[in-house]
């Protein structure tokens, strides 16, 4: 008895010591063996990626709600900033024809691939919100948004439960990915409506996302593509992310 309670014992003080030497590269392995490493975890800045993403996903569980106002809250101004008007020229004829072209289409992991008109994405049923977006260029305004949950969409193509996370590609050439809990999170939305009118051209006409515990550079505009995948490794740097291949993280929770 005693023997194996010391022996329990001089497991506990190794671990912790381990942990105390090395306590920040074990949370990293941690981190990774329950799923909770964010695509940039390596590198320079890999580490603190890894902790900030791996307690926000710990406390988010419960998937809690970000913060909506009441429309009298609603921002006068709300600047549109980079890209205002994508250049490419399918992009502009289909918006003088009031973007009746436009499909998203959505493949990857899913059991059927789908091509989504905007007609297609208003026949489901919506959700408004008044929510704060919020640039880490320093500025932040409050809007009112109107879209399909993305999880509904999802839903209609059947996610594969593999599916890790889901890339989103712009026409001006953004793309990044959300992990499956923002994914779907019943505040993010493909949005097609801004402040009770369809959504701005300046704005990401016809359809942006809305991802409401992230950072304003996750919101993007301008769809084109959704693609589902379970791993980040083949995209760019593998990073998840064009931000993450010039500094920006992965993961911008607020
Ligand atoms: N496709 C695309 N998405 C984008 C951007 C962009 O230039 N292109 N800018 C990002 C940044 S940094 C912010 S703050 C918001 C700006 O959205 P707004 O122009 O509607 O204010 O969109 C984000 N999504
Ligand atoms: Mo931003």
């Amino acid at each position: 008895m005693s023997r194996i309670f010391t022996r329990r014992g001089f497991i506990k003080t190794a671990a912790g010591l381990t942990l105390g030497a090395s306590g920040i590269g074990a949370a990293a392995v941690l981190a990774n063996r329950y799923g909770l490493a964010p695509p940039d975890g390596s590198g320079l800045f890999g580490v603190e990626h890894t902790l900030t993403y791996a307690s926000q996903r710990l406390l988010l569980r419960g998937q809690p709600l970000a913060r909506e106002f009441g429309r009298e809250m609603i921002s006068k101004n709300f600047p549109a900033i980079n890209t205002v008007l994508p250049e490419d020229d399918d992009y502009r004829s289909d918006m003088s024809g009031g973007f009746r072209k436009w499909r998203l289409a959505i493949d990857g992991m899913v059991a059927r691939p789908m091509e989504f008109s905007l007609d297609d994405l208003r026949r489901y049923p919506s959700r408004t919100q008044v929510t704060q977006h919020v640039c880490e260029q320093g500025w932040s305004a409050i809007a009112e948004w109107t879209g399909v949950p993305l999880s509904l969409v999802l839903d209609a193509v059947g996610i594969s439960p593999q599916a890790k996370f889901v890339f989103f590609i712009c026409v001006d050439g953004w793309w990044d990915s959300l992990d499956m809990a923002d994914a779907l999170h019943p505040q993010t939305l493909l949005t097609y409506g801004m402040n009770g009118a369809d959504l701005p051209v300046p704005h990401g006409a016809p359809v942006r996302l809305r991802v409401e515990r992230q950072i304003g550079y996750k919101n993007l505009k301008y769809l084109s593509s959704i693609t589902v995948a379970d791993s980040a490794a083949e995209w760019g740097e593998g990073k998840g992310s064009q931000g993450a291949e010039h500094g920006y993280s992965w993961y911008a929770g607020i």
